[in-house]
C-alpha cells in the first residue's frame, strides 16, 4: 500500500470502500424487510409442526407468488424444494435458504453493471420508461458517480414536455459538476437530442445520458417520439444508443412485465434499473422479470440519494430477500 491510499485517520481506501460497500447493503436489506418480512411471516405460519407435503408445497407456491416472484419462478422453487426434502422435516429456516440459493442461481446472469465502452466517445445511454419510475433521478445518480469515478460525463434533458423535469436535471447537474443540455420546455426531443450528441462527440465526453420523456397523448406516439429519438442520434453516430435502459418502479409489482413488453417492442430494451426498492413489498418482482425475460439487472434504486444507486447483486438480494443474512454465503 503506497501512501497516496492512506487516508485521513489511518484508513485506507479499501477500508472506506469496505465501509460504504457495508452501508449500503445494509440499506439494500432493510429496503426489502418489508419484502422479506411478509415471505419470513408466511414461511414461518406454514411451516409450523410440518413435513414438508403437498399441502405445505401449495400454500408455499402461493406465497411467492403474492410476494410478486410470478408463477412461474413459484413453481420452480417450490419444486425443487420438494424434491430435496419431500416428506422430511423441515424448519422455515431450511426453506428460506432453499429457496434464496434458488433466486440467486436465477438472479446470477442477470445481474450485470453497465458496462461503458471505452471505444465509443460518447457512449449513449438512452434513458426510457413511464412517467414516474425514477429516469431522471437515476440519470443524475448515474453521472453523479461516474462522474466521481473519473469519467467525463453530460446528460440531455430530452423530457422536454415538463419543465420541472428539465429542472429537475439541472439540479442533479449542478450538484455533480456535470453538463446538462437542455432546451425550453416543448422543444422538440429528437432535436436536442442530436444536438447534445453533436457536442458531447466535440467534447471528448465518455458517456452521454439522454433521458426521455414517459408519457405522452398514448402509446403510439410515445413510440413515434422515441423512434425519432434514436433516428436523430443515429445521424451523428450510427451505433448509437450503446445502451438503451428501462428504468422501472418495482412499487408496481406485476405491472412491471407489461412495461417490459411495451418498452421492448418500441426501442429495444438493452438493460432495466430497478428503483424504489425501498419501502416496497413487491421487491420479488426482480426475481419474476429475470426469469421471464433475462434482462441484465444493471442498478438498483433503495432511495433519493446520489449513492442510493448501486449496481444489482444476486448474491445480497437474494438473501435479503429471504430476511437471511448477506454477509453469510447462499449455499
Ligand atoms: N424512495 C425512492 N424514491 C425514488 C427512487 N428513484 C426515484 N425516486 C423518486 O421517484 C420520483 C419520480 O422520479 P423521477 O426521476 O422524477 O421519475 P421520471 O418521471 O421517470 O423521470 C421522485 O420523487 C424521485 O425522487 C428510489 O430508488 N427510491
Ligand atoms: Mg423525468
Amino acid at each position: 500500500m503506497s501512501l497516496r491510499d492512506m487516508l485521513p485517520g489511518g484508513k485506507t481506501s479499501d477500508d472506506v470502500h469496505q465501509q460504504y460497500q457495508g452501508e449500503w447493503q445494509l440499506k439494500l436489506s432493510e429496503g426489502l424487510a418489508k419484502s422479506s418480512s411478509k415471505i419470513v411471516a408466511g414461511i414461518g405460519d406454514i411451516l409450523t409442526k410440518r413435513k414438508l407435503d403437498d399441502a405445505s408445497l401449495t400454500e408455499l407456491e402461493d406465497l411467492l407468488i403474492t410476494a410478486d416472484l410470478g408463477t412461474a419462478t413459484a413453481s420452480k422453487l417450490t419444486q425443487a424444494l420438494a424434491k430435496e426434502r419431500f416428506g422430511k422435516d423441515i424448519t422455515p429456516e431450511d426453506v428460506r435458504e432453499s429457496f434464496a440459493a434458488d433466486i440467486r442461481r436465477i438472479l446470477e446472469p442477470v445481474a450485470r453493471p453497465l458496462v461503458i465502452d471505452p471505444d465509443h466517445k460518447p457512449f449513449v445511454v438512452l434513458v426510457v420508461g413511464v412517467n414516474g419510475a425514477g429516469k431522471t433521478t437515476t440519470i443524475g445518480k448515474i453521472a453523479h458517480q461516474m462522474k466521481a469515478a473519473g469519467k467525463k460525463v453530460a446528460m440531455a434533458a430530452g423530457d422536454t414536455f415538463r419543465a420541472a423535469a428539465v429542472e429537475q436535471l439541472k439540479v442533479w447537474g449542478q450538484r455533480a459538476d456535470v453538463p446538462v443540455f437542455a432546451k425550453d420546455t416543448g422543444a422538440d426531443a429528437a432535436g436536442l437530442a442530436f444536438e447534445a450528441l453533436l457536442e458531447a462527440k466535440k467534447r471528448g465526453d465518455d458517456v452521454l445520458l439522454i433521458d426521455t420523456a414517459g408519457r405522452l397523448q398514448n402509446k403510439d406516439e410515445l413510440m413515434a417520439e422515441l423512434q425519432k429519438i434514436v433516428r436523430a442520434i443515429k445521424k451523428v453516430e450510427p451505433s448509437a444508443p450503446h445502451a438503451t435502459l428501462l428504468v422501472l418502479d418495482a412499487t408496481v409489482g406485476q405491472n412491471a412485465h407489461a412495461q417490459v413488453d411495451v418498452f421492448k417492442s418500441m426501442t429495444g430494451v438493452t438493460g432495466l434499473v430497478m428503483t424504489k426498492l425501498d419501502g416496497t413489498a413487491k421487491g420479488g418482482v426482480v426475481v419474476a422479470l429475470a426469469e421471464k425475460f433475462g434482462l441484465p439487472v444493471h442498478y438498483v434504486g433503495v432511495g433519493e440519494g446520489a449513492n442510493d444507486l448501486r449496481p444489482f447483486t444476486s448474491h445480497h438480494f437474494a438473501r435479503s430477500l429471504m430476511g437471511l443474512n448477506p454477509d453469510l454465503p447462499t449455499n
